[in-house]
């Protein structure tokens, strides 16, 4: 009974030890694998989610800028959706922005600016809302209203 038993034991040890090492050697080749997969799944996942969800999206908008508005000019030379209105106190500070789908220039009467339009491109006006009163802004060699600005006191 008792060599038995310590045969049976031996065995037993004998096959757990085979077992710790057959599957220590497998578990350690497939961490290595799966960890490397998972690790960079999980970070790449995690750092995506987390820009996208942490700065531009929730954080800006309610804090520190209202968004800025665009105005769009299609490829017939006019602001899409008509013209724009934009309403500011004095003192503040005017922002807009233009994407066109046509050559031109966007002059802002009044303040006197003036920036060239490429296709396909944006420009952003930033200025201080320094004159009241009612501007417009337009596409120059169309001669074509894009924006209404009222400066108000
Ligand atoms: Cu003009």
């Amino acid at each position: 009974m008792s060599k038995r038993n310590a045969l049976i034991g031996a065995v037993l040890v004998v096959i757990a030890v085979v077992a710790l090492i057959v599957l220590s050697g497998g578990e350690d080749d497939n961490d290595k694998v799966t960890d490397n997969g998972n690790a960079a799944g999980i970070e790449v996942g995690a750092g995506d989610n987390a820009g996208k969800d942490g700065n531009p999206v929730k954080k800006k908008p309610p804090v520190t800028n209202p968004p800025v508005p665009t105005i769009v000019i299609g490829s017939d030379g006019k602001p899409e959706g008509g013209v724009a209105e934009l309403v500011v106190d004095k003192g503040e500070t005017v922002r807009f922005k233009v994407e066109s789908a046509v050559a031109d220039h966007v002059h802002v009467h009044g303040y006197d600016l003036m920036k060239d339009l490429e296709p396909g491109a944006t420009v952003s006006f930033e200025f201080p809302a320094s004159i009241e009163g009612i501007f417009e802004a337009e596409l120059e060699d169309r001669a074509e209203q894009i924006l209404e600005l009222r400066v108000e006191p």
